[in-house]
């Protein structure tokens, strides 16, 4: 049996969660790979909204092992806050949830450096959502990184301490200090209640399952935009958040990938700073914000908000490889009376292409758009893809037109029963 991999195709918050949450009975393994607290999925259902930051979106189905994987860095404090969230709502995690001795742990000093980092490039700063990620990443590169499995040994507090020093000192570069003390308590206790989980080698579990047969499916935290080699550089989070990303962050050979789900909105939207081809600083930017309540699920900030970018598309679905895409939130565009295709750029002397400039943070592109007639229905009333409103349709079928790649799935409202499939 071959991986199936879930990824977001734009900047993050395309509906990742909602997709893993609707194809998940058919999984017996649901893995995240990578990235860490910096992520938001959100999901609902029966009325209730879930947003999951570390645990994979596979936890609500009892029947699902669910696994974070070696690529991701993981926050114990959040991480126990996460799974008391679920226990308060019925749901025990304890029960289906195993985690890689091989993922990094965040600190409190990383969180600490993360700000200070932030502080220090002041108007060029990337506009990270302070977790810890880019610290934690830079030590695991580093070599010295320290991992869950450490947890388990008894000189777990004396690495803890040295590693702090180290940061002291970095902090003390920047004419800082650590602002971490009413912290270590918590971290120490998160990582004591951590220990009621099943710590594990997950590349030996997963790739097990393959062997007996099992339906695996990776979730990708993020978007392909935020790649670290491949996306908006230096405006990136610090993981490799493509399919590439899920063999080393599972252990999965590459061999061994089946299906590449790629989720895209009916729109585009992007949280933080770098470059934004098609973002609208006007009305209608403001009118997509608040329709899609585009609000970081993480930090609560604003998400940036723009027409869907064609250029960014095809280049996320070549290098990921995507068999299937779906295409969410459909329904924010209900009262738009047009909608606009991005199809290509003009560079500033002249040149039209659809492939993206290695120094898109600092090229002057000017987005060539193509309009579409709205639709103005209401979607979320839709119960069937395919009696969806003719102008929904052709939107639909100039994406796969351009995309070379079928739409599969569309998602009209928040609800898990507002997902149509093909
Ligand atoms: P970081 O914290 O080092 O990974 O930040 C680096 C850049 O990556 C962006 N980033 C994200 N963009 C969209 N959504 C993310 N998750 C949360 C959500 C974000 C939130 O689901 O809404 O709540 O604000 C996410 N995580 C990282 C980040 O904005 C930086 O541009
Ligand atoms: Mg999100």
């Amino acid at each position: 049996m071959p991986v199936d991999i879930l990824v977001g195709l734009q900047w993050g918050d395309e509906g990742k969660g909602k997709i893993v949450d609707v194809l998940a009975p058919q999984y017996d393994v649901v893995a995240r790979f990578q990235g860490g607290p910096n992520a938001g999925h959100t999901l609902e259902f029966e009325g209730t909204k879930h947003v999951l930051h570390q645990i994979p979106s596979g936890i609500f189905h009892a029947h699902i092992t669910n696994i974070i994987g070696n690529g991701v860095v993981l926050d114990p404090i959040v991480f126990r806050t996460e799974v008391e969230k679920l226990t308060a709502r019925g749901v025990d995690a304890t029960q289906n949830l195993y985690i890689s001795k091989k993922a990094q742990l965040i600190l409190p000093s990383h969180k600490s450096l993360d700000r200070i980092s932030e502080e220090a490039l002041g108007t060029s700063k990337i506009g990270s959502t302070q977790k810890g990620i880019g610290p934690t990443y830079q030590d695991k590169i580093g070599r010295s990184g320290l991992r869950v499995g450490d947890i388990l040994s008894d000189d777990f507090e004396s690495r803890y301490r040295a590693t702090v020093a180290r940061h002291e000192k970095i902090a003390s570069f920047y004419q800082k200090s650590l602002d971490i003390e009413g912290v270590e308590q918590e971290f120490f206790q998160a990582v004591a209640f951590m220990k009621q989980f099943t710590l594990v080698d997950s590349e030996y579990m997963i790739n097990q399952a393959l062997k007996d047969g099992k339906k695996v499916l990776a979730e990708g935290a993020q978007g392909s935009l935020l790649d670290i080699d491949f996306g908006t550089y230096p405006y990136v989070t610090s993981s490799n958040t493509l399919v590439a990303g899920a063999c080393t962050g599972l252990g999965v050979a590459p061999r061994n990938i089946g299906e590449v789900y790629g989720i895209f909105k009916a729109y585009c939207t992007r949280v933080g700073s770098g470059p934004f081809p098609t973002e609208l600083l006007d009305e209608v930017g403001e009118q997509i914000r608040q329709a899609g309540r585009e609000f970081g699920s993480t930090t609560g900030r604003p998400r940036r908000c723009g027409w869907i970018d064609l250029p960014t598309l095809k280049y996320a679905i070549m290098l990921n490889g995507v068999t299937q895409l779906n295409m969410m939130k459909a329904d924010v565009l209900d009262e738009f009376d047009e909608i606009k295709v991005c199809t290509h750029y003009q560079l500033s002397d002249g040149t039209i292409t659809d492939q993206i400039p290695h120094d898109l943070d600092k090229t002057s592109i000017t987005p060539v758009y193509v309009s579409f007639k709205g639709w103005k229905e209401e979607l979320r009333t839709y119960e069937s893809y395919n009696a969806l409103p003719k102008a929904v349709l052709e939107y639909v079928a100039y994406l796969e037109e351009q995309l070379e790649v079928p739409v599969t799935i569309i998602s009209v409202g928040p609800d898990r029963k507002s997902t149509l499939l093909k």
